[in-house]
């Protein structure tokens, strides 16, 4: 699958639309829940899963808007789960990204972070090779999820089952406040990940095309039963970790650093070598920012769930 490259730009812009329109809605007192933000993790997003066929499974974190987005979960689907609507995915269960999954889609909802959805996407990987169905199964965890025992452990089953799976280390420098430096004794992740067995490439992460073709490489392997691939993807989180973190602890000049390495940036410096227009991304722009403002009106007109309704989906207790 080559990159279509206005499609690729309009699935950023997009996330960024959604995400600065739940942020403002936190911020003015209408979110229910609280919410990740996801300003910088555009590319690594929405690249490895326009990589897909439509029958693969994704199993994303909480700072992977884009991907929900690739993968069809609407704007208005997604700002009504922000805002606890009967019309989202958990219908009103969850408000932030937990719970955010539809299978019919074949998105696998968000559980925890740290990477419980790791094993999950893992064992899907390994169904698919049982039945020996050609099907991939895709994942996303970060820097602080790659230092856990889980990670250890799923890397260790894929690599030995050659389980069709992709698994995207968003290493954002942080977990959370702690740098990588501090929570990593090998801040290696690549070296790490390949001690358990598995092909790792490191890459950077805000350069959609870079991601995009490391991802396709570790798709067609995937599929072809050459096993898994871990693809480090090089990022840095712009804002807190969540919208209640002032982030004051992330030092000025790495965040300037970063900002002139956004992904809709270098995006667009590249508009030339691309065959794409500043004119045609500006028309994206107010094309997308249209569609995520009838989307809120819809959402916002959505009904709460009905009270009544509360313990529907609860299995044990
Ligand atoms: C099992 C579990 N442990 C701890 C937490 C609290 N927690 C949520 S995210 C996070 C840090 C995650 O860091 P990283 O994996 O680098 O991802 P990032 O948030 O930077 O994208 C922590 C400690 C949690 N949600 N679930
Ligand atoms: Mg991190």
């Amino acid at each position: 699958m080559t990159l279509d490259p206005l499609a690729a730009y309009r699935w950023m812009r997009l996330t960024r639309e959604v995400d600065e329109t739940i942020r403002n809605l936190w911020l003015t007192g209408q979110g229910v829940g609280g919410t990740f933000n996801q300003r910088g993790h555009e590319a690594i997003a929405v690249g490895p899963a326009l990589c897909l066929e439509p029958a693969d499974v994704v199993a994303p974190m909480h700072r992977d808007l884009g991907a929900y987005l690739v993968r069809g979960m609407t704007p208005e689907r997604l700002l009504a789960h922000q805002l606890g609507r009967e019309t989202g995915p958990s219908r009103g269960r969850d408000a932030n990204i937990h719970g955010c999954g539809d299978l019919d889609l074949n998105i696998i909802g968000f559980i925890s972070h740290l990477p419980q959805s790791l094993p999950v996407a893992v064992g899907a990987a390994m169904a698919f090779k049982l039945r020996s169905e050609p099907r991939v199964a895709m994942t996303w965890t970060g820097d602080g999820g790659s230092i856990t025992g889980l990670y250890a452990e799923s890397l260790n089953l894929a690599a030995l089952d050659q389980a069709p799976v992709v698994i995207i280390v968003e290493n954002n420098q942080y977990a959370y406040s702690t740098p990588i430096e501090q929570h990593s004794a090998n801040p290696d992740i690549a070296e790490r990940s390949e001690a358990l067995g598995v092909v790792a490439v490191e890459v950077d992460g805000n350069d959609i095309e870079a991601v995009h073709k490391a991802s396709r490489k570790a798709v067609n392997r995937a599929r072809n039963g050459g096993g898994p691939t871990v693809i480090v993807a090089e990022t840095m989180r712009m804002l807190g970790h969540a919208i209640h973190d002032g982030f004051e602890y992330v030092p000025d000049h790495l965040l300037e650093r970063w900002e002139a390495r956004d992904p809709l940036t270098i995006f667009e410096q590249r508009a030339g070598e691309h065959g794409t227009t500043i004119d045609q991304l500006r028309a994206i722009d107010s094309d997308v920012a249209a569609e995520v403002k009838a989307a809120l009106v819809v959402a916002q007109g959505s009904p709460f769930p009905d009270p009544a309704t509360v313990t529907d989906g609860v299995w044990a207790g």
